[in-house]
Parts: C-alpha cells; sequence; structure tokens
C-alpha cells in the first residue's frame, strides 16, 4: 500500500487505493451480483432487499451475505491483493467477519443516511473493525459514491436513532455531522475504498443513467469482540471458512 494512502486511512478515517483489482474482474462479479439480485427480487419481495419508485417499480437495493451464496465472491474477497492492505492497515492479520452489496441502479437507488458502522456492530476495539467497499462500477458525485466526516473516526460512536418510516436506517442527529469536513470518495472500478467502523459516512441517491454497485466486505482482528450478536456468525468462524 501506498504511505500516503495509509496515512489518509489513519488521519481522515477513511483512504481509497485505485486498481486493486481489474476492470474486468470487477465486470463479472457485478454481472453474477445483478443476476443474483434479479433472482433475488423474484422470490422475496422484501422492503430491506429493494427499493421501491413512486409508483411502485422495485429494483435491487442490496445482496446480503453474497460470500455465502456463490464460490466467486469467496474467491474475489480472499484475494491476497486485498487481504494484504487490510492486513497493513489493521497491523494483524485480516478475518472476513460478514458482507454485503449495495445496488444503486440508475436513477433509482435510495440515499444511505449518515451513520458509524461500530454504533451497529459495538465491537472493540474499533481500530481494529475495517470495512473494504470495492467498487464494482465507476463512482462519482452523481452515481452516488460514498462520503465520509473527515476525522470523524477519531471523536467515538455518538447515539443514533431510527429515520421514521425506515427502521433499518439508524441516524445520528443532524446537528452531531460537521459538513465543512465532508469529503467524497471518488473511485474506479475495481478500486477500494476502506473505512474504519467509527467513520461516519453516507452515499446520496444515483441521479445518473448509470450503475453504482459497491461490494462492501467487513473485517476484524483475532482479538476484537462485541456486545452484540455481530460476530456469532462471522465467515471467519465457519468450519469451510477458506483461508
Ligand atoms: O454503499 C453504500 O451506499 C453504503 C455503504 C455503507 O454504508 C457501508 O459500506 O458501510
Amino acid at each position: 500500500m501506498r504511505p500516503e494512502t495509509f496515512r489518509h486511512y489513519w488521519e481522515k478515517g477513511w483512504a481509497v487505493a485505485e486498481g486493486v483489482f481489474s476492470r474486468e474482474e470487477a465486470d463479472r462479479i457485478a454481472q453474477i451480483a445483478l443476476d443474483l439480485s434479479q433472482e433475488e427480487l423474484s422470490r422475496e419481495g422484501d422492503d430491506y432487499v429493494v427499493d421501491k419508485s413512486a409508483d411502485g417499480e422495485i429494483a435491487p437495493r442490496k445482496i446480503d451475505r453474497p460470500f455465502l451464496k456463490r464460490s466467486e465472491f469467496q474467491a474475489f474477497v480472499l484475494d491476497k491483493r486485498l487481504t494484504r492492505m487490510l492486513a497493513e492497515l489493521l497491523g494483524a492479520p485480516p478475518l472476513l467477519s460478514g458482507d454485503q452489496i449495495f445496488m444503486k441502479p440508475p436513477h433509482f437507488g435510495s440515499a444511505k443516511p449518515y451513520h458509524q458502522d461500530n454504533f451497529y456492530f459495538q465491537c472493540d476495539p474499533g481500530d481494529h473493525v475495517i470495512t473494504a467497499w470495492i467498487a464494482l462500477d465507476d463512482v462519482g458525485e452523481e452515481n452516488g459514491c460514498l462520503r465520509y466526516i473527515d476525522g470523524s473516526h477519531k471523536e467515538g460512536i455518538i447515539a443514533h436513532e431510527a429515520v421514521p418510516g425506515e427502521p433499518y436506517n439508524l441516524v445520528p442527529p443532524p446537528e452531531l455531522i460537521d459538513l465543512q469536513r465532508e469529503s467524497l470518495a471518488l473511485v474506479k472500478k475495481g478500486g477500494v475504498v476502506f473505512h474504519h467502523s467509527e467513520a461516519l459516512h453516507t452515499s446520496h441517491r444515483n441521479e445518473s443513467d448509470r450503475w453504482r454497485r459497491g461490494y462492501a466486505t467487513h473485517w476484524v482482528t483475532a482479538d476484537v469482540t462485541s456486545t452484540k450478536a455481530t460476530l456469532d456468525n462471522a465467515y471467519f468462524r465457519r468450519d469451510d471458512y477458506p483461508a
């Protein structure tokens, strides 16, 4: 990893590494994700994994635990090009705890409000918990890039409350989010955005006519514990964990 990427991560709470995977590798995974989400959409109809437009049209919103659903995802996320970078950031071997793919179809994908992952995870130490968000499309402002509050990972976990009508979205009070310190994480297909578990982050709606798919993989080190059930079903604890 480039020294400036490492420094950026620890100073700001997030960092972009371009070209970790090739564009072709990202395209292949994006296509498998699309096929899988279409399958899930046809049988599930669950509000949590789909977005509904005003006229009732539905589109994929998220794939939960893709790692357990296709072997191609396993090979992709356990690739050494990624795990070596995580080992550097964490200072210890990274263990995969969970994953999800956030889909934002053209002109459709909804916003994800500001939050800290570790409010949900309740893991300790927070410094040993990282998300590696792999860009499966070119990601810019217009199609809903990740946005961060620089340095927020150094300020502790703040209280979050449910958004009315969206029980799955918990958000801190807006006055605690200092938008003066907001940065955009622009990244090309195949690049990775790393973020600290306590970095405040969000993404806006996809206003463009192209997709925005991000494969979020969650990593911890062996010393991490949680006061919630976060790690109970962690992949690295499974007998068939391939690493
Ligand atoms: O992909 C998104 O829009 C949201 C991702 C996110 O919140 C995360 O990876 O923690």
